[in-house]
């Protein structure tokens, strides 16, 4: 997150630190990607965040990656559900309907994470959000001085952009389709970053989190006129409660 502050234990309780290891290693974990957390069993990321030939785990509740926290659920991931039209181009470099879920191992039947004042889940959205709406980014990504990431969990507020806005040529022109929205500022600044990718936009309602986006892709960090991308959650619903019900 580029210009980001530490977020407390608890301010995002549905953030995940997805995490992978070569298969068959025994080495350590390493967080790659952000990830959101839907049900008890049940992770949200983005289709880019996801390779094949790895074991993955998520670590769930924490804020820092480098200390084991007490209120800490680390779980592995049982199998992960690409969306059937994820397509990346590059040049221009676009990610489009890149959207994932990730099915966790039961632990402790029925349950896979236990809901905590640390780890609770967010809701998909229901109805669309306005643009100019302040919503929440956070994750453990890039920042403004450490080009690797960090291990304290950081967030931001960022404004929903209109697709009107995004869509201009100065901005992303034809790049941006409608699995895409975008947030965060046409001046620059605070953005998510590399290593936040599959994580949290997620804006209130009447005291209850929705998870509008899922960090994907941006030119640069904290650009210009290039502003971050997300997934439009929004465009995801059926899909999305298709594969929980299943
Ligand atoms: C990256 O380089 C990257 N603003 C990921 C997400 C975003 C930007 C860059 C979103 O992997």
């Amino acid at each position: 997150i580029i210009r980001g502050l530490k977020s407390p234990p608890g301010a995002n309780p549905w953030q995940v630190s997805l995490q992978t290891r070569s298969k068959g290693s025994s080495g350590p974990f390493n967080h790659m990607c952000g990830g959101i957390l839907l049900e008890s069993c049940w992770v949200l990321t983005a289709a880019h965040c996801i390779i094949s030939e790895v074991e993955m785990q998520v670590v769930l509740g924490g804020v820092d990656l480098e200390k084991d926290e007490i209120y800490d659920q680390v779980i592995p991931v049982e199998k992960a559900i690409v969306h059937e039209d994820y397509k990346k181009t590059l040049n221009p470099f676009v990610l489009h309907n890149d959207i994932a879920m990730l099915q966790l191992k039961v632990m402790d039947r029925p349950y896979c994470a236990k809901e905590t004042r640390y780890v609770k889940t967010a809701c998909l959205p229901n109805q669309p959000f306005n643009s100019g709406t302040e919503c929440v980014i956070s994750g453990w990504g890039a920042t403004e001085k450490t080009k690797f990431g960090t291990n304290k969990l950081l967030q931001a507020p960022v404004l929903l952009i209109s697709q009107e806005k995004c869509k201009a040529p100065r901005v992303y022109g034809d790049s941006l389709d409608d699995s895409m929205l975008c947030a965060g500022y046409l001046r620059g600044g605070v953005d998510s970053c590399q290593g936040d990718s599959g994580g949290p936009l997620v804006c209130q309602r009447n005291g209850t989190h929705y998870v509008v986006g899922v960090v994907s892709w941006s030119k640069g960090c904290g650009l210009k006129n290039k502003p971050g991308v997300y997934a439009n959650v929004g465009r995801f619903v059926d899909w999305i409660t298709r594969h929980l019900l299943s």
